[in-house]
């Protein structure tokens, strides 16, 4: 069991709850809207709260249009490995880049834009997709003392868990919320990111109290 008591090294990350990944979204996750009120409640109980934004610019190279005769959800081959190909989503300044409207952003400390180069995307929000080109969000949390990290967001199987991994592996305590969370779920990878984030020590809680 861990520690659910929060204090002052506690840092609730919000993973991309943007309108894109909410039902009615271009890229839209089952239920994704229902982690707002979740969250906005969590929030409630950190001192500490940060928010990430998937943030592309029109045809980033993640975009199945940006390929021609490839699909959305293909996987095609990149400079920095398999890249899964998703439609035009969360493109900047656009409604769809704009978080929910009914989450809570007043208490953020920091919202960390991700996504934004045009080659290369970025599912976690310390690193890109390179696994070597670091957002800056590492030296934040470390410069601020920030050693737990709580996440929460969409998608768990996706942005969730490349943010969990990468925290667990850069040294600090990663713990997801999976009531504060929903999936993509493509080709089993949920079950995939349960099980990679158990192996590398990320912790999962049902909720908080
Ligand atoms: C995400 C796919 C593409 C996410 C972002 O937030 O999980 N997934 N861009
Ligand atoms: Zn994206």
């Amino acid at each position: 069991m861990i520690n659910t008591k929060l204090g002052d090294s506690d840092l609730l990350l919000v993973i991309d709850v943007q309108n894109d990944f909410c039902p009615g979204g271009a890229l839209a996750v089952t239920d994704g809207d229902a982690v707002v009120p979740v969250i906005n409640r969590l929030a409630e109980g950190f001192g500490h709260v940060a928010l990430t934004q998937d943030w592309h610019p029109a045809g980033h190279s993640s975009f199945a249009t940006a390929h021609p005769g490839s699909a959305a959800f293909d996987t095609i081959s990149m400079p920095y490995g398999p890249q899964t190909l998703w439609p035009d989503h969360c493109v900047q300044g656009t409604a769809g880049a704009a978080f929910h409207p009914q989450l809570d952003t007043r208490r953020a400390e920091l919202v960390i834009r991700k996504g934004f180069r045009a080659e290369i995307d970025s599912y976690s929000a310390f690193y890109e997709n390179d696994r070597r080109t670091p957002t800056g969000l590492a030296g934040y949390l470390r410069d601020r003392g920030l050693r737990r990290i709580f996440l929460a967001g969409l998608a768990t199987d996706y942005c969730v868990y490349y943010s969990a991994l990468d925290a667990r592996r850069l040294g600090f305590d990663s713990i997801v919320i999976e009531a504060g969370c929903r999936a993509i779920d493509l080709a089993g990878s949920l079950d995939v990111a349960w099980t990679a984030m158990a192996d590398a020590g990320v912790q999962r809680v049902g909720d908080l109290a």
